[in-house]
């Protein structure tokens, strides 16, 4: 007898109608064990628990949904929804995206934070005006520079092969007279197993999920920057969610930003420590590498408040105030 088979089918369609879960494709650019990644889908989960199942967020790790170049594209066009991207990528188009990885401006995990506050007015209003709304944003480590060979000063650094992951990146690059390649991180390995690329500046974070000491032999703890990976929505898929559902989206972003940037600070020495152990040579910069390295900060520092005008300026003028 199928007497049950129209009763569960009814039940299934009022669940349903109860219910009527929304769900949402989050694509990020980085693997599913990195710390981005794992407070995303912390994030997802809470997401999902606080509206008991009406908005559920699906993470799509390692540029699988979209590459990292694309995620920025997909969320404001809402072929996804929501979306985490090294914003700083997108200099090029808006000078202010790079705001995080102006050098030495903030070189703290407590100096990115205040830098982050200080832009986050400036950086909502941009993101508005491109039809995405700012959720959370989370540091990497402190960046430093890796090659494969003793490095002690800008001069040695001529002509070697460079991977960049955004503006600033390239530009430090190019005034140190190496050759920049524009690559995510996803495609990392391969670039530096080929040698299309030998040198880079990045985190202890990325290095390990690179396994970098396969292809490197230093790191330089310079600590240029903290850039960000920074989440956020599709503003008419998230105006169309009940206000209880956006509530949720943006609780749950603001204890995202708290977890994420806690655990970047207390994993960063360790990040270092697997970079040793595993037998790449982990240093300060020598003081000549300091001084030539503070010069084209100081450099980048004024290209960048030139580009950005006014905007810029009150950035600066609120972190400084901080
Ligand atoms: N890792 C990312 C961006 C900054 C970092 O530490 C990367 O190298 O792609």
């Amino acid at each position: 007898m199928n007497a049950k088979l129209p009763l569960f089918a009814t039940a299934a369609a009022l669940a349903a109608s109860v219910v009527s879960a929304e769900t949402w494709d989050m694509p990020v650019a980085y693997p599913s064990h990195n710390y981005h990644t794992e407070n995303a889908e912390a994030f997802a989960a809470e997401v999902g628990e606080c509206t008991g199942g009406e908005l559920e967020i699906t993470v799509h790790p390692n540029g699988s949904l979209f590459k990292g170049d694309e995620i920025k594209r997909a969320v404001q066009t809402g072929d996804a929804q929501i979306g985490e991207r090294l914003l700083s990528a997108h200099a090029n188009e808006d000078a202010l995206y790079g705001y995080d990885s102006v050098p030495f401006l903030a070189s703290s995990f407590e100096a990115s934070e205040k830098l982050r506050a200080a832009a986050e007015p400036v950086l909502a209003e941009l993101m508005a005006e491109q039809g995405m709304t700012l959720l959370y944003s989370v540091p990497w480590p402190a960046q430093g520079m890796y090659f494969n060979q003793e490095i002690n000063s800008v001069e040695e650094m001529e002509g070697i092969k460079f991977r960049a992951y955004n503006s600033s990146t390239a530009r430090v690059a190019e005034l140190a007279g190496m050759v920049p390649t524009q690559v995510e991180a996803a495609e990392l390995k391969q670039a530096l197993a080929t040698g299309v690329v030998a040198s880079m500046i990045s985190s202890g974070s990325t290095g390990v999920d690179e396994k970098t000491w396969e292809d490197m032999s230093h790191f330089y703890d310079v600590k240029a920057w903290l850039p960000r990976n920074t989440v956020f929505a599709n503003t008419a898929a998230l105006e169309a969610l009940p206000a209880e559902v956006q509530d949720c989206v943006r609780s749950a972003a603001e204890a995202a930003q708290t977890r994420g940037s806690e655990e970047a600070e207390s994993l960063a020495g360790g990040f270092l420590d697997t970079l040793a152990e595993n037998g790449m040579n982990v240093a300060e910069p020598g003081e000549q590498l300091q001084a030539d390295l503070a010069e084209i900060g100081d450099q980048m520092t004024n290209e960048w408040l030139e580009s950005t005008g006014d905007k810029g300026q009150t950035i600066v003028d609120a972190y400084r105030a901080e």
